[in-house]
């Protein structure tokens, strides 16, 4: 078996499961180039200096903090519930979840006061029970290893305290969301003693990975537009430095392109068909290096 080299940078990854699909397109939209087998176990990266290495989400942190690992991308949950020393770099907007405390339907509890000397199930006995000495509410934390939601179903607990996304498993299973205890999304987290060669490299990811990051916040537009709006138009769209403006045969009309905050994007189009903008072409942006 290839042995992996020291001198690269190790990235620990989840192998199977939520994250992986979008850890690895986050990856790929990077420009890194390596190979994402079903059973592979380690990938060397042919454009950079990394090595990915495929394993359990519960055991990323663990590999970053003792240094098997420089770099991990995780759940946010994971570390806050390890209380992980290490380093958060970047989040990096997909794998959102939330930790929220779910009661049955039928139990007609309508805050955590209410839980007071109940049993709450969890695969998250740390994160939860911080919480509940932080609402002074005192609970019994029953920690499971998975299937946290059947628990009051089998009798065994009261109320739950598990991730969700969309909310269908909680509801499947008769169960009522309460409150929200820990939003949560992937994260680059590092070791927190690399040697600054290291952190350089590190840094050359960074960039990479801001990229990304920042492309998928904007999109690029293109229009037509009066000259004599020109600077209303400036005011509306400045673009990231500032707009580009480029004459059309038509006399009194302009092009402007530039960019836009893709979470103000409709806001935008309204104000700017409102200065009598037109033909309005827009593009997703794959990277932007500011
Ligand atoms: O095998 P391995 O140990 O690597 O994976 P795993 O099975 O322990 O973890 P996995 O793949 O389920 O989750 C990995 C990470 O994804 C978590 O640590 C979270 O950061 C994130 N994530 C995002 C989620 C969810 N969404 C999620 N919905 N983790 C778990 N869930 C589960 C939840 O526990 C519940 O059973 O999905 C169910 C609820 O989903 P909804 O959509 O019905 O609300
Ligand atoms: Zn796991």
């Amino acid at each position: 078996m290839k042995k992996l080299s020291g001198s690269n940078l190790k990235l620990a990854v989840q192998k199977t499961g939520r994250l992986t699909t979008d850890t690895l397109g986050f990856l790929q939209a990077a420009g890194l180039d390596f190979d994402a087998y079903k059973q592979q176990l380690y990938a060397h990266c042919r454009n950079f200096p990394l090595e990915i290495l495929y394993v359990r989400d519960d055991d990323i942190a663990d590999y970053v903090e003792s240094g098997i690992a420089d770099l991990g991308i995780v759940g946010k949950n994971i570390l806050v519930e390890d209380e992980s020393e290490v380093d958060s770099l970047v989040e990096l907007g997909f794998g959102y979840c939330n930790l929220t405390i779910g009661v049955p339907k039928e139990s007609g509890i309508e805050n955590v006061n209410e839980l007071n000397g109940k049993k709450i199930a969890t695969c998250y006995p740390n994160t939860t029970r911080k919480f509940f000495s932080e609402q002074g509410v005192s609970v019994e934390i029953m920690p499971l290893s998975g299937s946290v939601e059947i628990a009051p179903l089998l009798g065994v607990a009261d109320a739950i305290s598990d991730m969700t996304s969309t909310g269908s498993t909680m509801a499947m299973n008769d169960l009522i969301p309460l409150q929200r205890i820990l939003e949560s999304e992937a994260v680059l987290i590092a070791n927190t003693s690399l040697s600054t060669e290291r952190m350089d490299v590190i840094n050359r990811l960074l960039i990479r990975f801001r990229g990304v990051l920042a492309g998928k916040k904007y999109k690029y537009i293109m229009m037509n537009a009066p000259e004599d709006q020109l600077e209303n138009i400036i005011k509306v769209v400045p673009g990231l430095k500032s707009p580009t403006i480029s004459a059309l045969a038509m006399k009194g009309w302009i092009s402007v392109q530039c960019v836009v905050k893709e979470d103000v994007f409709w806001d935008t189009m309204e104000e700017l068909q409102k200065l009598g903008a037109a033909g309005i072409i827009v593009l997703p942006i794959e990277k932007v290096i500011e």
